[in-house]
């Protein structure tokens, strides 16, 4: 299980991972409550009623086609619109509540005066290229700051692909022609536990070809002074290079061979 990752402490950011782990938990506790109260009452009805070799009971109030059951002496059907009641409430306060949610996730969270961080990402067979703001573009290792909100443009220069990153819960399309977006932020207290450079292994999850299962790639982000220092050197630089081979450039997912012209291969 990966440690959720929180964001800008003492703001409401919340990374997508802490959301969708919440989901996950709330449905797993309410899944399992729901699950041990109807299997019990379900083996004690079996169990209450069970054939014990008696006569049947004349008084017995057998279900009747077409009628609503009545239960034993009780109000009409109470049973009935009381574990339809039950499930009703159960249902549709998880849809209130995971709407809420996931809306939060399509938007992301208010960047303030902040402003955000677009990064184009492409997809090619069989790799990645990473176009930041000031045209700098390299391929596989994405570079990015701590504490800020990291906006993806995604897309696909030749077939279908889907960018994804499990740890970070991120996951779109990348279709030629199309722009799918997703954002992410990884806060600097989770950069320093990870040792001053939080990784995070970036796959295709979309079967895209031969290499579909080696096309992958990472996302390094570094405190936000260092990143700054990197980024200001990439101005520079026009180079785009056009590889298709993801080997290599994953040897030395470091940030000092990305300050040095973007990993090479
Ligand atoms: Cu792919």
């Amino acid at each position: 299980m990966i440690d959720p990752i929180t964001l800008q402490q003492g703001t409401d950011w919340r990374a997508q991972a802490e959301v969708f782990d919440e989901i996950f938990f709330v449905f797993l506790t309410l899944g399992t409550i729901v699950g041990i109260i109807v299997v019990s009452y379900t083996l004690w009805n079996v169990y209450k009623y069970r054939d014990d070799g008696g006569e049947p009971d004349e008084d017995f109030d057998a279900p009747v086609v077409g009628e609503l059951p009545t239960g034993q002496g009780g109000p009409k059907a109470k049973k009935l619109f009381l574990s339809f009641g039950l499930s009703a409430i159960v249902v549709i306060s998880l849809v209130v509540y995971s709407y809420g949610l996931l809306l939060y996730v399509e938007d992301g969270p208010d960047t303030g005066d902040e402003g955000d961080i677009e990064i184009t990402v492409e997809g090619y067979q069989f790799g990645w290229e990473y176009i930041y703001p000031n045209d700098h573009s390299q391929q596989n290792e994405l570079v990015v700051p701590a504490d800020q909100r990291i906006d993806l443009k995604i897309t696909s220069r030749d077939v279908w692909h889907n960018f994804g990153s499990s740890d970070l819960r991120i996951k779109s399309d990348a279709i030629p022609g199309e722009t799918s977006e997703t954002w992410f932020s990884v806060s600097s207290e989770e950069v320093e536990e990870q040792g001053g450079e939080a990784t995070y292994l970036v796959e295709c999850f979309e079967l895209c070809g031969s290499g579909h299962s080696a096309m992958k790639g990472q996302i390094t982000v570094v405190p936000q002074d260092e990143w700054e220092e990197w980024y200001a050197d990439t101005g520079n630089d026009s180079e785009t290079e056009n590889s298709s081979s993801v080997e290599g450039d994953l040897a030395t997912p470091n940030l000092k061979a990305s300050a040095a012209g973007g990993v090479s291969t």
